[in-house]
C-alpha cells in the first residue's frame, strides 16, 4: 500500500521534473509513510525514501515506517536538510507551498543550495481516491458518530446548555473507540443555529428551538463528518418548511451523485432547489467537500468545484438554510462515490426529530 503510494508519487515527481520531495504536513507525510505521529519529515527521491524525525519519535517511526530509511536529526532541521540535499545531489526539491509558512520557506531558501519547487496538491491528488482500508476506517468513524447521535437522542433535554450537549457527544464518541475529533464540534441552538459554524456556548437550549449538531470523529487516522438538526419541543410552520426544503435538497443531491459529474453540477442541483423555494439567499456555503485524513479535503462540491467525481471519493452532502435572528439548520451525510452512484455512510435518520 505504502509502496504503491511511493511509486505513484514518483511518477508525479518525474512529470513535474523534480528529483526530490520534502513532506512536512502530518496528513501528506503520514499518508505516504504510515507514520501516526507528528512533527516529522520525509524526503522522497526517485530511488530513496528517508524518514526524518527527532528522539521523541524515532522508536515509533522504526515500528511504523517500514518502507523508509529512518534518520534521527538533532538541532536545526534546515541545517540537516541542507546537508542531506548535498549528499543526495538534489537539484530540484519539491515542497508543500500550501502548508509551509513563509518564514520556513525563507529559511530553506537561505540554507539550501538546490532549487525549491512548489508542488501544491501533488499528494492530495493521490489522497482524493480512497483505497479499501481507508474506506473501512472512514466507515468505522461514521458508524461511531451514528451511535453517538443515537445516544444523544436519549440525552438531550430542554434546559441543557449547548456545552453540556457538546461534552456528552464528544465523550460518547471517544468511549465508542474514536481517537479524537475530526474538528471542533458545532452545537448551535435557537437564534444561534443561524451561525453555520456556531460552536457550543453556555446558552440554554429551549423549547421551540432548532438544535444543530455538526460533528465527526477520527478512527485510525480517518475522519467522519455529519450534521443533524433536531427540534426541541414543537417546531412552528416556518421551521417545518425550512426543514422540508433542506431535506429535499439534500436528497436530490444524493440522487444526483455519480462518477463523471463535477462537484459544481451536484452543488447546483441542491442550490437551485433551495433557490426555487425562496431560501436561496440563506444558503451561503458550498454543498460539500471531500473527507479523509483531514475533514476538509479534495474534491470541492461547491459552485467552484471543477473536480470530476470518481469511484472511491468520499464526500459530504450538506445543504443548509440560515436565517439571521431566527435560526437555521443543516443536514449532512458522509457519502462514498461508487461505480453506480453513491453509498451513504451516515446511517442516522434524517426525518425531523422533535425532542419532547
Ligand atoms: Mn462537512
Amino acid at each position: 500500500m505504502i509502496c504503491m503510494r511511493i511509486e505513484n508519487i514518483r511518477k508525479k515527481m518525474e512529470k513535474k521534473g523534480i528529483d526530490a520531495l520534502l513532506l512536512v504536513s502530518d496528513s501528506n507525510r503520514n499518508y505516504m509513510s504510515g507514520f501516526t505521529g507528528n512533527e516529522s519529515f520525509s524526503v522522497i527521491t526517485l530511488d530513496r525514501a528517508i524518514f526524518i524525525t527527532d528522539s521523541r519519535y524515532t522508536q515509533q517511526a522504526r515500528e511504523e515506517v517500514k518502507e523508509y530509511e529512518i534518520s534521527e536529526y538533532k538541532g536545526s532541521f534546515s541545517d540537516y536538510l541542507s546537508k542531506l540535499a548535498k549528499e543526495l545531489n538534489i537539484n530540484k526539491l519539491g515542497f508543500e507551498d500550501d502548508i509551509i509558512s513563509y518564514s520556513q520557506y525563507l529559511e530553506y531558501e537561505e540554507k539550501l543550495s538546490c532549487e525549491l519547487v512548489p508542488i501544491k496538491g501533488m499528494v492530495q491528488e493521490l489522497r482524493i481516491i480512497k483505497d479499501n482500508d481507508e474506506i473501512k476506517n472512514i466507515k468505522k468513524a461514521a458508524s461511531i458518530a451514528d451511535k453517538a447521535f443515537k445516544h444523544m437522542l436519549t440525552f438531550i433535554k430542554a434546559s441543557m446548555s449547548e456545552k453540556e450537549v457538546e461534552l456528552e457527544l464528544e465523550f460518547t464518541m471517544k468511549k465508542l473507540g474514536a481517537s479524537g475529533l475530526s474538528f471542533t464540534s458545532i452545537v448551535a441552538s435557537g437564534v444561534r443555529s443561524s451561525l453555520p459554524h456556531g460552536t457550543a456556548t453556555d446558552k440554554i437550549i429551549q423549547n421551540g428551538e432548532f438544535l444543530t449538531m455538526d460533528f465527526g470523529c477520527v478512527y485510525n487516522e480517518y475522519c467522519s463528518d455529519m450534521t443533524r438538526t433536531l427540534v426541541i419541543g414543537e417546531p412552528n410552520d416556518k421551521m417545518k418548511d425550512m426543514y422540508e426544503v433542506v431535506l429535499a435538497a439534500q436528497k436530490k443531491a444524493l440522487k444526483t451523485i455519480k462518477p463523471g459529474l463535477t462537484g459544481k453540477e451536484v452543488d447546483k442541483v441542491a442550490r437551485d432547489y433551495i433557490q426555487s423555494k425562496g431560501y436561496g439567499e440563506y444558503f451561503g456555503h458550498g454543498l460539500g467537500h471531500g473527507v479523509g485524513r483531514v475533514v476538509h479535503e479534495m474534491p470541492r462540491i461547491s459552485p467552484t468545484g471543477n473536480e470530476i467525481l470518481k469511484p472511491g471519493m468520499v464526500i459530504t452532502d450538506e445543504p443548509g438554510v440560515y436565517i439571521p435572528n431566527f435560526g437555521g439548520l443543516r443536514i449532512e451525510d458522509l457519502i462514498l462515490v461508487t461505480e453506480e452512484g453513491c453509498e451513504i455512510l451516515s446511517k442516522s435518520p434524517k426525518e425531523l426529530i422533535c425532542i419532547k
